[in-house]
């Protein structure tokens, strides 16, 4: 169990630095590459039925939730993920009411979510109660997000949950982990799940959005571009868009979909904020919402290329492994 972790703590780097009494973390990012986080503690690591969660107290980025030896999110500059994953889907509906969020057990995407005044119902659907009380507890910046009445949390795989109601969303929001060899949201990638369960949850104008893992140069051909590939062949209006994180050593990568037209407008995404939105963004505003859509010229030319459509037989995983024996 945690193997990872443990590994990581009784191999600090060593070396003229002034951190290296401290306790590290190390993710494993390739075979051949990992990124370090001192820190300051181990707030929780356990195993569930599901998935390893560590919730990590780092020195430079703050609380860290890492699931499966991956970091998912960290507190310092998490605002850039989920600004981006929530943001742009929300401000390009009319009027978005209602949310499903796939994932999200630590609430950040929920608490963006729930900035938007006009919106009536969030649900939250994690497949792991314990990602969420870890998170409820520890997380301090989505406290608020967590006692709100209009978040609904349901302990469930989103697949199951989608199937069994007959409820259309304005949007539904993937915020899940990456595809893992052995991980528990690999159908949550595929063809057959956008066509015959996202979609006839959405209402007719309705939105999808997802993230799609790391979108730079060495790595967007991991998950990215195919992910992108996929969701063009369900929907007929699909944005791939790209940010900086800096906790996670490299650019992410989200898509959002409809089958209506999408419009970005510079001036209407700015008064869209202006109107809908309980405080500040920190991250977005109308042009940079535009600006994370145009990618360079080799990134834009992976996703025009790309060819493979995720089918479940044939999925792309980042690197590592899950708890799933022979997945
Ligand atoms: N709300 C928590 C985030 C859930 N998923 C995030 C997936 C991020 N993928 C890229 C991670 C790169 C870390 N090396």
């Amino acid at each position: 169990m945690l193997s990872f972790l443990c590994a990581a703590l009784m191999n600090p780097p060593t070396g003229n630095d002034q951190q290296q009494h401290a306790e590290w973390f190390e993710e494993q990012l390739e075979a051949d590459l990992k990124w370090s986080f001192a820190l300051n503690g181990v707030l929780h690591a356990a195993t569930s039925e599901f998935q390893d969660i560590v919730l990590l107290d780092t020195k430079r980025f703050g609380k860290a939730l890492v699931i499966d030896g991956k970091l998912q999110s960290a507190e310092r500059d998490e605002f850039i993920y989920h600004e981006c994953l929530v943001h742009p889907a929300l401000l390009l509906h009319d009027n978005p009411k209602t949310i499903f969020i796939m994932g999200g057990g630590e609430g950040s995407t929920a608490r963006e979510s729930l900035k938007h005044k006009d919106v009536e119902k969030v649900i939250m659907c994690d497949i792991d109660r314990m990602v969420v009380d870890f998170c409820r507890e520890h997380l301090t910046e989505n406290q608020e997000a967590f006692r709100d009445d209009k978040l609904h949390i349901v302990f469930n795989d989103a697949k199951d949950e989608l199937e069994k109601t007959e409820e259309k969303f304005d949007v539904i929001v993937g915020d899940l982990p990456d595809p893992i060899e052995g991980g528990p949201c690999n159908d949550l990638y595929t063809k057959p799940f956008y066509e015959q369960v996202i979609k006839p949850h959405l209402k007719d104008n309705g939105i999808f959005v997802t993230q799609a893992g790391l979108a730079g140069i060495l790595s967007h051909k991991d998950i990215f571009t195919s992910i992108y590939n996929t969701i063009k062949h369900v929907f007929k209006y699909v944005i791939a868009y790209t940010a900086h994180v800096p906790s996670y050593a490299d650019s992410c990568g989200w898509v959002l979909a409809s089958d209506e037209p999408l419009k970005l407008d510079v001036e209407q995404l700015n008064s869209r904020i202006q109107e809908r939105i309980r405080g500040d963004l920190l991250y977005l505003d109308g042009a940079s919402i535009v600006s994370s859509t145009v990618v360079n010229k080799m990134i834009c030319t992976s996703l025009l290329k790309e060819t493979q459509v995720l089918t479940g037989e044939n999925v792309r995983f980042v690197y590592g492994h899950g708890l799933t024996k022979n997945a």
